[in-house]
């Protein structure tokens, strides 16, 4: 009987970069299966894409289909328990919160450990970076940066600040009573209609704790109650556990500022040693890049018969270390099997989320050292070398790591394909630079992001975030959306996937506002000097797009919240639980918030019609999908249009 060949991709249908289609060509042409022809030869369940499939009890899965032609009359689909379509679509969403909210949180505790292991001196490899950004964010959390001394205020020791924003940060995941202190950051008039409904966070955990709880057979079966929790812990993803991320990290290893860089498969080189750390933890990586660009380690790679060491990043480890030293981006999520099929890739180093274990596989038809560094993240395949990092032996592990990085060197086959693709880009912005590239305040001056909001050369604002995914055509969704928005004189705020696929088109450039803008954005970033699209960085800085909105509510002139200003959210390209996490808290904070590829709620029309719909009138933003690229940015263009008219300065 003949064996039926596997469907492949078509690599000019799979992505709109050359290099991925050179690369996923010559997978095929090896014989190395990738995500790209996996997402061919396997297709999703229907009834799961829909958000109506349960699996919470053995008497499951429970699953719902939505007749062909919709439902007529009453829905009286349920499941065995009596589970509506309603209350399974909607526990299927707030576990995905859950699941985001909890990846971004838990990075944030590890690095919460680490801020104080270093604020206790106990360990070398960190100190306490940025002293200013310490004392910005102290009185956030209650901490005092003054003291009285005979009567007389003075300056508090920085060390003993620094331990007690490390323990009162650290109680935020779990401490038993109250609220989490960050909630007081945002607007005024969004902090009351949280706690109005109920939703401020108690802690971190306990959130998260709380929607496994409710979603457990047989608990909550309101599905309006059930977002009400999913709400909660949204925010305490968002507003906390994020937010503590970006901030204790921007003291560790110091707050970004704009920088020039490049991107794409081509900063490889063939002549040097190539070290791809992939993943999102900077707590690491930040030691891996002081030792690869250390003299010891650089004469080591010449000994070794290379010219130098180069680093470069895939996912949000990629963006944390771009943002704060520079370090090129070599690849979306979608690109890392591609980065070890270039031949180049010496060792790769992983540490938690977005990292596809198929990684080991591919490392297997090729020389690339695949190391795990996280306790909570191995791979069963028995290729991958751990090196557990801890921030006590931190040198030590980085070390080991580089050293074994060059010795690999000598052991790689003739087979190198490196995409001759690379692009520059400027990244490393965050709500300090965006004040002090347009005017050193947010209103008051000709250059100023409000002033320039209130008089149409900017109309509006976009957060642009989020994922690849293999279900629709690598970057294209990305790119698009974004031209659509900048060409239509709205200024972009871009992390994660976004700003890589991004990087890649060339829009994280001052050039490119000549070339893409509408003429008002086009007149700012030329007069001041900046890309349309601002990089603010990694998926947990999306709280650094949070604060941006707040400090711009703060600076007057454009409403009293969040939900008051010409300011949309989008993810074209999304398929991470984060994503639903992160869409949740800009939905929760005010901000309309768009979706591509599918949301898992079709199957359930009057729950989507709830968080697309009536979620408004509760928190001023709300939900939708739009698959078209330019249609999908023509809806936040409306709305940016609505609010406009609804602050009566529309043009
Ligand atoms: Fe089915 Fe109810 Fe069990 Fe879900 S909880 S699997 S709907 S019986
Ligand atoms: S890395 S979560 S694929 S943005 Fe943060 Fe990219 Fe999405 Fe991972």
């Amino acid at each position: 009987k003949a064996v039926k060949a596997p469907k492949l991709a078509d690599p000019k249908e799979a992505s709109i970069d050359l290099g991925t289609q050179e690369l996923l060509a010559r997978a095929q042409k090896l014989g190395i299966d990738t995500v790209f022809d996996r997402a061919v030869s396997m297709k999703p369940c229907a009834i799961g894409m829909q958000g109506i499939c349960c699996k919470n009890c053995s008497m499951g899965p429970c699953r719902l289909p939505l007749p062909k032609g919709g439902i007529e009359g009453e829905d009286d689909r349920k499941g065995l328990c009596g589970a509506t379509a309603n209350t399974i679509a909607a526990r299927n969403f707030i576990r995905m919160i859950a699941g985001g909210a909890s990846a971004h949180s838990d990075h944030g505790r590890c690095v919460a450990e680490v801020f104080l292991s270093a604020a206790r001196k106990e360990t070398e490899a960190y100190q306490i970076k940025d002293t200013e950004k310490l004392l910005a964010i102290a009185p956030h959390l209650g901490v005092a940066t003054t003291v009285e001394v005979d009567g007389e205020t003075k300056d508090r020791d920085i060390d003993e600040i620094a331990l007690e924003v490390g323990e009162v940060a650290m109680a935020e995941w779990g401490k038993p009573s109250g609220e989490l202190l960050y909630m007081k950051r945002a607007p005024e008039a969004l902090y009351e209609k949280w706690k109005k409904q109920g939703v401020l966070p108690r802690n971190i955990d306990r959130e998260i704790v709380e929607i496994m709880h409710r979603t457990h057979m047989g608990v909550d079966q309101d599905y309006k109650n059930l977002m009400k929790q999913g709400t909660r812990a949204a925010l305490a993803d968002g507003w906390g556990g994020s937010m503590l991320a970006t901030d204790l990290q921007d003291v560790l290893f110091g707050t970004p500022y704009p920088l020039q860089s490049e991107a794409n498969l081509g900063i490889m080189k063939e002549d040097h040693v190539n070290i791809i750390v992939h993943g999102h933890e900077p707590v690491l990586s930040e030691i891996l890049v002081a030792v690869a660009q250390s003299q010891e380690m650089i004469d080591y790679a010449k000994e070794k018969g290379a010219k130098g060491i180069q680093l470069g990043g895939i996912c949000c480890t990629a963006n944390e270390l771009l943002q704060r030293h520079g370090i090129p981006t070599a690849a979306t999520f979608l690109q890392q099997e591609l980065a070890i099929i270039t031949g180049a890739c010496d060792a790769m180093v992983v540490d938690i989320q977005c990292i596809m274990q198929n990684l080991a596989n591919v490392a297997k038809c090729f020389h690339t050292k695949l190391i795990t560094t996280h306790p909570i993240a191995k791979m069963e395949q028995d290729n991958v070398i751990h090196i557990e990092f801890d921030e006590h032996h931190a040198l030590e592990d980085a070390k080991r790591i580089v050293k074994m990085s060059i010795d690999n060197f000598a052991n790689r086959g003739t087979d190198v394909v490196i995409p001759p693709y690379k692009t520059t880009q400027i990244a490393g912005f965050g709500v300090e630079s965006i004040q002090y590239h347009l005017g050193g305040t947010f209103r008051g001056t000709y250059y100023t992001l409000n002033d320039n909001i209130i008089n149409g050369r900017i109309r509006g604002i976009a957060g642009v975030v989020g994922c690849n995914n293999a279900r629709t055509k690598h970057n294209d969704g990305h790119v698009r959306v974004v031209k659509e928005l900048i060409k239509n004189d709205v200024i972009v705020l871009t992390t994660g996937c976004n700003a890589i696929a991004c990087a890649m088109e060339g829009l994280l450039t001052p050039e490119a506002a000549a070339v893409h803008c509408g003429p008002g954005l086009a007149e700012i970033c030329e007069t001041v000097g900046i890309p349309p699209v601002l990089h603010l960085g990694s998926c947990v800085d999306n709280s650094r797009i949070l604060l941006a909105a707040t400090e711009v509510v703060k600076a007057g002139g454009l409403g009293n919240d969040i939900c008051d200003l010409p300011v949309a959210g989008s993810a074209p390209e999304w398929m991470s639980e984060k994503a639903i996490s992160i869409g949740h808290y800009f939905v929760a904070s005010g901000v309309y918030t768009v979706f591509g590829v599918t949301l898992p709620t079709s199957g359930a029309p009057v729950f989507h019609d709830y968080i697309s719909k009536e979620m408004e009138n509760i928190y001023g933003g709300k939900w939708d999908l739009e698959v078209d690229p330019v249609k999908h940015a023509q809806l936040m263009i409306a709305h940016i249009d609505k609010k406009r008219k609804e602050l009566g300065i529309d043009k």
